[in-house]
């Protein structure tokens, strides 16, 4: 069967004019036509042929809906449209050639030669097989979903087969082992799930702040206006009016802390570490007037204006994108990236 099977490769794949077979632009060729194509030259029954399709060890061949054609699923040396889907990769991808090939494609990169791709897989055990077939067998990682990123397109046939043009060496992984490879592999799917859940975060900030957005309104309504203009002027003119800035800055940040996107009890769940800081240095100490603080006027309000500042900063800008957006988008305003950074998020 093995035989056949290499025959059927042969004819349905390089050569069809062996026994003077054509085969149709999508690489078809039509059953009845090869079964008497195939008397002459090696005895095939569409019994075999059915055995081959069903139980060809990579599922190589394909016969159409109704079983009046059939072809091969990749690895063609002529040139025939598959229609092959296109489609996302993963992020690595492997290649198995021989030792003796490697320090030509350090140099050009993986080529197609005959083919009509270069041949993928998903897993490192069939690269392992496919390089056998050269020789000492090697391994090679190709950063696959990076190379879409660059506009390369990938392809993947009936059987499976991941199908590219060409990979240049700087998208291959030399010297890796299983191990290795492995490694590499679960280290991107933990990065992968780690960026993931925050940007689920991003969602839930958006939510929470359009979920609190009158409440959120109405706050930075009150800290506007002739409000602002007086509380500003009040530290130019030294009066103590400046200290209710200290009352102001906690309202806001009690609202800025119930629109928090990660959970209680997380390690992430403070805001920013600069910002707790500025926070308590300007909410913690002197918030009382006292007589003593005149001659330091503004050494003891300055935190007070700064960490109002800041947090005002962030309710105008959870306000600003609470309207604006209506998902969280994936490239970053800078007021949006900036309550990205109060939530540890970004
Ligand atoms: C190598 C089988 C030097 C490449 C398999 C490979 C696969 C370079 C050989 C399918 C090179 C081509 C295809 C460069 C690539 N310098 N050597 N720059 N670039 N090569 O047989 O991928 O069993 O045409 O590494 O399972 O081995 O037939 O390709 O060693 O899926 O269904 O040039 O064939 O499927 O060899 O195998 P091939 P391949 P079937």
């Amino acid at each position: 069967m093995t035989k056949k099977s290499k025959f059927l490769s042969l004819v349905l794949r390089h050569k069809p004019e062996t026994i003077g077979l054509e085969l149709d632009e999508n690489g078809w060729a039509n059953v009845d036509e090869l079964l008497q194509k195939c008397v002459a030259n090696n005895s095939m029954t569409m019994a075999i042929l059915e055995e081959i399709v069903a139980t060809n060890n990579k599922k190589r061949f394909a016969f159409n809906d109704d079983k009046t054609k059939i072809r091969a699923s990749q690895g063609h040396s002529i040139d025939v449209d598959l229609n092959l889907e296109e489609k996302e990769p993963p992020f690595y991808l492997f290649h198995g050639t021989a030792e003796k090939n490697i320090e030509s494609i350090k140099e050009k990169g993986l080529i197609k030669s005959g083919r009509q791709y270069v041949h993928l897989s998903s897993d490192y055990d069939t690269a392992v097989k496919v390089g056998q077939r050269h020789g000492n067998p090697v391994v090679l990682m190709v950063r696959a979903k990076t190379r879409t990123y660059r506009g390369f397109k990938f392809f993947i046939s009936d059987n499976n087969v991941w199908l590219t043009d060409h990979v240049e060496p700087e998208d291959i992984v030399f010297d890796i082992d299983k191990e290795e490879a492995q490694r590499m592999i679960d280290n991107h799917n933990k990065f992968q799930k780690k960026m993931h859940e925050r940007y689920a975060k991003h969602d839930v900030l958006l939510k929470n702040i359009k979920d609190n957005l009158p409440e959120l309104e109405k706050e930075l309504e009150s800290v506007s206006g002739l409000w602002y203009e007086d509380r500003m002027y009040r530290f130019y003119h030294h009066s103590f009016k400046v200290y209710d800035l200290v009352g102001t800055t906690e309202d806001i940040v009690k609202l800025l802390r119930k629109i928090n996107p990660n959970e209680k009890g997380e390690n992430v769940y403070r805001l920013d570490p600069y910002f707790e800081r500025i926070y308590m240095e300007g909410t913690c100490q002197n918030r009382k007037f006292e007589i003593s603080h005149n001659s330091i006027f503004d050494t003891v309000t300055r935190p007070f204006i700064e960490a109002f500042f800041h947090a005002r900063y962030f309710l105008e800008m959870a306000v600003k994108y609470g309207k604006e957006l209506d998902e969280a988008p994936s490239s970053l305003p800078s007021g949006w990236a900036a309550l990205l950074e109060l939530y540890n998020i970004r």
